[in-house]
């Protein structure tokens, strides 16, 4: 009380709802008038964004904190009452006729669509230094993660634009969600790259703020243990873009301007956008207001199961399950050996890879009832089995895939499952832990990262008729993965099976060994037979045709040891870099029709 006069009325508002919240713990230790005013002052500033940053306020969030801790102190299980069973959703199978026309039809939507990449992460398992967007996705290139991911939605655009008559003018929307760990370091990459090609405009950067960290089941905030007049704050989970999507009055925009489909997608998936025009052909043709993306997914994978929860009362959804959870969930549902492999290898619940394609106008209905808030859960680490005290402070957290959680049955929730070679290839794990992946499990790492893109460009080559060698297998870093040849274009070369096909002529061949980048767009191979190093590019849309036989030393693949601190990180987290000794190099030397025969 004797700090009142030193407070605005709005400040006194936030002080009274604290009050009556129970936290008057946070004010016993304040120091008289006159002494650490503006670090109270300063305090009022932090509890002002707690309060304005999440739906319904921090009343709202004790609230919740109180019901969701005193469930878990009672060890309820968050899914009591329903049963899991295996969901049945649209298996594509890449290259056949129904792919070729979801594609087509995903082509064409595109550019009534936004993309939101959810980039707020630390990456705590990978440990990288950096934000991971800057990673490189593959090292043949050199192309960064945010770099490829706007390439392919520029792509997109141009493709959708064309197959509409070519006379739209359509820039499709890439939004951002950011934290304090990633925000400045986004912005100065796109700024450094001049958005790498994007309309400034057209990138907009949402940040999500932390939330407040918990002392115990009674929800009393914590205090920061480095500052008295601050409250300790946590990430509240990749589930605040929806919330952020809402309050920024983005996705009504969008929806004004007509847009139909928003897009999510994660910070290291150097193949999502491989399945992007497919899956957003399955949302076009089916209808879907919620489609999510999956793989066939090994047990125990650190990634959601999709799973069909059917309620006693009757109710049924189809939702992820987090991979923590759904062991726990099989056994206590008759499946007494859990999350297990199936006679095909793979868990019989499909593998959730986060990336989610919403209709914008049911989602922002939602949305304009729910505020953005969706489910949320606790997980606090209890001191002993009284699980009255914890270890270390704990707070709600949310996740982007629960937003179906609380939609009526009459949506239409479904899913797209594809191939894991064509459509997933995150970049998750430290070497460490990567190498202690049981066998036959996916590494999850820059190793396995970057392997996954070679072998997915091969194989689409294959499909597409070319003689592509099989793999050797090969260990970095303790993960022993497949290397296929090093084949890589630029989104802008194909984006679809059917255009692969188009610029793909007569007997052509590429050896194990041999390295191929593509960076224009109309490069045709015909006849092409590679032993060695290729990098093709050709300036403003130029109409080449390479073929003939390409033969040199090529670039080696030496080992390097993620240890080695004198390699720069991103290249030893790989365990292994090129060592670029001879190659063919067509370089901006093609800014006119050509035709190259070796
Ligand atoms: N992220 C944010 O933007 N903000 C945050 O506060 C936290 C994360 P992780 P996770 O596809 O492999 C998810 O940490 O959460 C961003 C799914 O839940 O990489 O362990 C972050 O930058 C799981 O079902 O993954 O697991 C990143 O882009 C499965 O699909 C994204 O959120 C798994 O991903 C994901 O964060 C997967």
């Amino acid at each position: 009380h004797k700090n009142l006069s030193l407070l605005s009325s709005q400040q006194v508002e936030l002080a009274k709802v604290l009050i009556e919240m129970g936290q008057s713990h946070l004010f016993q230790h304040w120091a008289e008038p006159g002494v650490d005013d503006d670090e109270k002052r300063a305090f009022f500033d932090q509890i002002a964004k707690l309060n304005s940053s999440y739906p319904g306020g921090l009343a709202a969030y004790i609230n919740t904190a109180r019901k969701l801790l005193a469930d878990s102190k009672a060890g309820k299980n968050p899914y009591d009452g329903f049963t899991p069973s295996v969901p049945s959703g649209e298996v594509l199978n890449y290259g056949d006729d129904n792919f070729v026309q979801f594609e087509e039809a995903g082509i064409k939507d595109a550019r009534k669509a936004a993309f939101v990449l959810v980039a707020g992460g630390l990456g705590e398992r990978l440990g990288y230094n950096g934000i991971k967007v800057a990673l490189p996705r593959e090292t043949t290139t050199g192309t960064c993660f945010l770099q490829h991911y706007i390439e392919s939605i520029l792509a997109l655009q141009e493709a959708s634009c064309s197959l509409a008559g070519g006379d739209c003018r359509v820039d499709i929307p890439l939004a951002i969600m950011t934290s304090d760990d990633t925000h400045l370091r986004t912005l100065e990459l796109l700024e450094k790259n001049s958005y790498f090609g994007m309309k400034p405009t057209q990138v907009k950067l949402l940040k999500q703020e932390k939330v407040a960290c918990l002392d115990d089941n009674e929800a009393h905030l914590a205090l920061d243990p480095r500052n008295k007049y601050r409250i300790q704050t946590k990430p509240h989970g990749h589930g605040d873009v929806h919330s952020l999507l809402y309050s920024s009055g983005l996705l009504k925009v969008w929806h004004d301007a007509g847009l139909r489909w928003v897009l999510f997608f994660q910070d290291t998936n150097g193949l999502l956008f491989k399945a992007i025009p497919a899956a957003l052909g399955v949302s076009t043709s089916k209808q879907y207001h919620v489609n999510s993306l999956a793989v066939p997914r090994k047990a125990k994978e650190a990634i959601g199961g999709i799973t069909k929860l059917t309620h006693k009362d009757g109710r049924t959804m189809v939702i992820n399950v987090e991979y923590n959870q759904l062991d726990p969930l099989l056994r206590a549902s008759g499946y007494p050996d859990g999350d297990v492999n199936s006679e095909t290898g793979y868990s019989p619940f499909p593998g959730n890879i986060n990336q989610l394609i919403f209709e914008i106008g049911p989602y922002l209905e939602e949305l304009t009832k729910t505020g953005g808030a969706i489910s949320e859960f606790v997980n606090p680490k209890y001191k002993d089995a009284t699980k009255t005290a914890f270890k270390s402070s704990t707070r709600l957290e949310c996740m982007m895939q629960d937003y179906p959680k609380t939609l009526p049955p009459t949506a239409r929730v479904g899913f797209t499952v594809m191939d894991a070679w064509l459509a997933y290839a995150p970049v998750k794990n430290n070497p460490e832990d990567a190498a202690k992946v049981p066998k036959g499990n996916p590494y999850h790492s820059a190793t396995s990262g970057e392997m996954a893109i070679y072998r997915s460009h091969s194989l689409i080559l294959r499909k597409a008729g070319v003689k592509i060698d099989d793999p050797v297998i090969q260990v970095f870093n303790g993960q022993e993965v497949e290397v296929w040849s090093r084949v890589v274009w630029k989104p802008k070369w194909a984006l679809t099976f059917s255009e692969v096909k188009r610029k793909v002529s007569g007997n052509c061949s590429i050896s194990q060994r041999s390295t191929m980048a593509i960076k224009g767009s109309n490069i045709a191979l015909e006849d092409l037979s590679l032993d060695g190093a290729l990098i093709v590019e050709a300036v403003n849309g130029a109409e080449v045709k390479v073929g003939g036989p390409v033969q040199n030393k090529g670039w080696t693949i030496e080992n390097v040891d993620y240890k080695d601190t004198s390699i720069p990180e991103e290249i030893r987290i790989r365990g292994f870099r090129f060592n670029k000794v001879e190659q063919l190099e067509l370089e901006k030397t093609y800014t006119e029709p050509a035709d190259f025969v070796a």
